[in-house]
């Protein structure tokens, strides 16, 4: 595959829908009548999902009527989203967009949810198959974690100690990120890399800051913290600025340019990826509302982005949005205005 060829042209669509994104942002007063579509985060507090909340708003403010629900528990647990599904239920919302804290534990709740005529639909991080109608991943799955190990050579090259820094244990998308980063591992090519461990921060930056510094304790020889989460990979490069290990051990993983502009620059991260927050916020919200207006999620179905495209349904009923973009000290201020 021609990465160079995917970058160049993702830079240029992100860079155009970003421009967009932030100007109708900042016209957009949020739209106050019509279908209620609730928008369930992991956690509220994290920026990356404020930015998927700018997005939805965007869409909102493009569909006329469509109301957003932005909500979600204060921490990330399936028991939290339980309670504010079953709420949701109460309020009569049309349909629920929301990133899983595990794909197993919200079915039950959510098929409630669907028996009651609500259009259920995971993005970001998904509930399986039978609790939900469809998935729109960020990216394809394979691909990020091919470019998680990408990224750890970058930063460290083809030998040494890695480890990773992941959500909660149970997070879909980072689950199954992390065990695509295995099986590339498990390439002879990358043979150099040693996964030492994986720790988990909980998409809270206090707990992912200790656990980056419990790596630096039990780990002597670590290169490479990677880590598949904006909460967690900010949190450890803070680490390794404050503990003054910048040039010994290098962080990277997916992260907000915003949130990792400043550890670019002193060095605790070289290069770290993304997909853009603000289109899978927007994209998930059009597809949401092509359903309420009685679009079929089924396999094979091609499903409205609006601006982003077209979500093609697999056997799952799954899509992917993009390919994950790459900043580093070159791109990093150009984008840390919008994400
Ligand atoms: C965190 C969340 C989210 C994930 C990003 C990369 O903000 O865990 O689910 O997609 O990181």
């Amino acid at each position: 595959m021609d990465y160079y060829y995917i970058e160049e042209t993702a830079l240029k669509k992100t860079f155009a829908l970003v421009a967009v994104a932030a100007l109708t942002a900042a016209l957009a007063q949020p739209a106050m009548a019509g279908d209620k579509i609730a928008l369930v985060v992991k956690s509220l507090g994290n920026g990356f999902f404020d930015a998927v909340h700018l997005g939805a708003q965007e869409a909102a403010k493009e569909l006329k009527d469509v109301e957003i629900i932005y909500t979600g528990p204060a921490k990330a647990t399936a028991e939290g989203q339980i309670e504010v599904i079953n709420s949701l239920i109460a309020q009569n919302v049309k349909a629920i967009v929301i990133s899983a804290n595990d794909p197993d534990a919200l079915v039950p709740v959510t098929k409630k949810a669907m028996a009651r005529g609500i259009k259920v639909i995971s993005f970001d991080s998904g509930i399986r198959k039978d609790g939900r109608l469809m998935h729109l991943a960020p990216s394809n799955n394979a691909l990020i974690g091919e470019k998680l190990v990408k990224l750890a050579e970058e930063a460290i090259g083809k030998n040494g100690e890695i480890a990773v820094l992941s959500a909660t244990a149970q997070a879909t998308n980072q689950n199954i990120w992390i065990s695509e980063m295995k099986k590339v591992l498990g390439q002879p090519e990358h043979s150099g890399l040693k996964l030492v461990s994986v720790v988990y921060g909980d998409d809270q930056t206090d707990k992912s800051y200790r656990e980056a510094q419990g790596l630096f304790k039990s780990y002597p020889n670590l290169k490479a913290i990677v880590a598949p989460t904006t909460v967690g990979v900010a949190a450890a490069a803070k680490a390794v600025q404050d503990e003054k290990k910048v040039g010994a051990i290098f962080v990277t993983g997916l992260g907000l340019p915003s949130e990792m502009q400043g550890y670019v620059k002193s060095g605790a991260a070289k290069s770290f990826a993304i997909w853009n927050p603000i289109d899978l916020g927007y994209a998930s919200i059009r597809i949401a509302a092509d359903l309420i207006k009685g679009a079929k999620a089924e396999p094979g179905a091609k499903l409205s982005m609006g601006k982003v495209g077209t979500a093609t349904l697999d056997a799952n009923n799954e899509a992917a949005m993009a390919e994950p973009f790459t900043f580093d000290a070159k791109n990093i201020d150009q984008f840390a205005k919008f994400f």
